[in-house]
């Protein structure tokens, strides 16, 4: 019984709890879900327009579907905290994103409720396709349910899995979120064709109403499919979707809760693949994210009544700062640069440079296998493409960057961003696998800046090698001052000694230089700033193992295959008689927390790492 005063939130915990409300009841409580999510992410911080957005649509599907039985699948999972709102976890919602609290993203490890685990985008059709194939035999088969924003339907992989599940007929269905945006408005022709989907007669009543003149002629048979057929071409401006197999249904009005319940319970009883295209707003219901969709995607904890973020307001120069003012200082000196981004204008720090440089600035859809072999074809012609993109995005155009860049030689740069720990967004976000993975490509240079001057200098002497080459940087900044005129070229392959001493040298990939000055002052070690993990600098490394007994390698970066593999490489090859030890990232998906956290916890903080040398060097 509900108390005078009393939430109907309060009553709810669990999908069968939403199904228990009155129907009249939905939009109501609906309205509690938002001011409840709107609080506490102006707490924690974290995705805040797309969670707004899909506030009725995750308390429809809670309605109509069963859960944990039946599987839903958030694509991006950036959406999903009402989800986890509903499903067990409302008490928790606090801890999102910080250490040893919710996860930023759907976890299989930590709800049943979670079909899927993920973070990067455009996997959600896949992955349904997957699970409705693996139980097509099952007397009382689950439905499958994928949740995909028009953003994410710009990865290629949306389109492969959609074009094999409508031609392998699974029973399934996709709902597509439309907002227009991704994080920044969405790009490219699948947009406008849904714009046109939009602007079309409400296509869903027409198709009821065909239906039923249909169903009262029986005997037309094939003719009359045929005729629907006609029909819903003439009404539609094409048929993208049903010409792949799928049924189409909508556009219907994603805030609507009561016509999703209906929509969603009708097609729950239809069989084969289908789609619903839902139209909602992202940042519903808070006018600032509203009024703001593009600078409220995702946010710093914030006063919820005045939408002013906490905090002094100043923000530090971070190393997406220095790439963006490099990127910005050659757009003005050279007309042959441009930039490619995958969808992450923002994150990447290329406002400034798509608003000076519009001409030259390609934001390519969440499309990274496309961004790579795109700036291929840019080099090929002249031109001397940027790809600006997310070490851990990056996996996704791995044998691109080796088949059309580096392979042909071509002149690309990679200024990777998020390398390392990247914090709060975890697992799925974390760049600690880079060095590795891009190491052993021949013909690529790549550079560890261990500050953000190196980081400037990095990047132009990266930009004027006549092949590919990469900088990575991680999120956040260095304690240094930024001074541009301090910046310089690079020699290829060139360390630099930073500290002299005797015995140990530390020899430091990257920005955890910082980290090492105490273990080198403590031990008298030598401290050198390594640049380059390929080509690296073998001339110093010979040289000191002639002076030194140890060496230890440091890196932001997995041991396995990192860095300090490339170290091992070169002294087991060469005979060197020194004894060496690797410090980096375990080799573990690390979870969320901020990056500081993480790294002591990994013990690449100050103190850790003098404790590690300490304990080498005495054994
Ligand atoms: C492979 C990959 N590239 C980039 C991102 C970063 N990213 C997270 S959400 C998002 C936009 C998604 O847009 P959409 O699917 O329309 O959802 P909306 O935010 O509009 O609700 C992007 C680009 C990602 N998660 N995965």
């Amino acid at each position: 019984m509900k108390k005078n005063n009393q939430k109907l939130l309060d009553l709810v915990n669990f999908p069968q709890d939403v199904k228990n409300l009155s129907q009249e009841k939905l939009p109501q409580f609906c309205g509690e879900l938002r001011e409840f999510l709107i609080e506490s992410v102006a707490q924690t911080g974290g995705h805040f327009g797309s969670n707004l957005g899909v506030v009725e649509l995750t308390v429809a599907l809670h309605r109509v579907f069963d859960a944990p039985k039946d599987l839903l699948i958030w694509d991006v999972g950036h959406q999903a905290y009402p989800h986890k709102i509903l499903t067990g976890r409302k008490d928790r919602i606090h801890t999102i994103r910080k250490k040893g609290g919710l996860a930023p993203f759907p976890k299989r490890e930590e709800s049943e409720y979670d079909a899927f685990s993920v973070g990067h985008s455009s996997t959600s059709i896949s992955a349904a396709v997957g699970m409705a194939i693996a139980n097509k035999e099952k007397k009382d088969a689950p439905q499958v349910v994928a949740i995909i924003g028009d953003g994410a339907l710009t990865g290629g992989m949306a389109f492969e899995a959609l074009n094999y599940a409508g031609d392998a007929n699974v029973n399934m269905l996709v709902v597509l979120n439309d907002n227009k945006m991704s994080i920044s408005p969405n790009v490219g022709g699948m947009g406008k064709y849904l714009t046109r989907l939009i602007s079309s007669p409400s296509y869903v009543n027409f198709r009821a109403k065909g239906r039923e003149i249909l169903d009262s002629i029986p005997a037309i048979g094939k003719l009359a499919r045929k005729a629907e057929e006609y029909a819903k071409g003439m009404i539609t401006p094409g048929t993208l979707f049903e010409e792949l197999g799928f049924e189409y249904y909508g556009p219907i009005d994603g805030h609507d809760v009561n016509e999703l319940v209906e929509v969603l319970s009708d097609l729950k009883k239809i069989r084969g693949p289908k789609i619903l295209h839902i139209i909602t707003k992202k940042g519903k219901g808070y006018v600032p994210a509203e009024e703001d969709e593009f600078s409220l995607h995702a946010v710093k904890p914030f006063d919820p009544i005045t939408g002013k973020k906490n905090g002094d307001g100043k923000n530090k120069i971070n190393y997406t700062n220095v790439f963006s003012e490099w990127i910005c200082d050659v757009g003005e000196k050279d007309k042959n640069i441009c930039v490619v981004t995958p969808a992450m204008c923002s994150g990447s720090g290329l406002i400034d440079f798509s608003k000076k440089f519009p001409d030259r600035y390609y934001d390519v859809g969440i499309a990274e296998q496309h961004a790579v072999t795109f700036s291929a074809g840019l080099a090929c012609q002249g031109k001397k493409p940027v790809v600006a993109i997310y070490s851990s995005f990056l996996q996704r155009a791995y044998d691109q960057l080796i088949h059309d860049v580096a392979l042909q030689k071509l002149n690309v740069l990679f200024a990777i961003d998020r390398a390392g720990i990247v914090g709060p967004d975890g697992a799925t976000h974390n760049g600690n696998l880079d060095l590795s993975y891009l190491r052993i490509v021949p013909n690529l240079v790549i550079m560890v800046p261990a500050n953000k001057n190196e980081c400037y200098s990095m990047l132009e002497t990266g930009y004027n090698y006549p092949g590919p080459a990469a900088v990575r940087y991680p999120r956040g900044g260095s304690s240094d001052e930024f001074r541009k005129t301090e910046c310089n070229f690079l020699k290829i392959g060139k360390a630099e000694i930073v500290r002299k001493g005797k015995d140990i040298a530390i020899l430091s990939f990257g920005t955890l230089l910082e980290n090492c000055a105490k273990a080198a002052e403590n031990l008298d070690a030598t401290l050198v700033n390594m640049r380059f993990v390929k080509p690296l600098d073998e001339e110093l490394i010979k040289h000191l193992s002639k002076t030194h007994k140890y060496f230890v390698t440091i890196e932001d970066n997995s041991i396995v295959g990192g860095a300090g593999s490339a170290v091992n490489e070169f002294v087991l090859n060469n005979d060197l008689n020194v004894k060496v030890k690797n410090l980096g990232l375990p080799d573990e998906f690390l979870p969320h927390g901020t990056r500081e956290e993480i790294l002591t916890e990994v013990g690449l903080d100050e103190e850790g790492i003098f404790n590690s040398i300490g304990n080498f060097i005495s054994k």
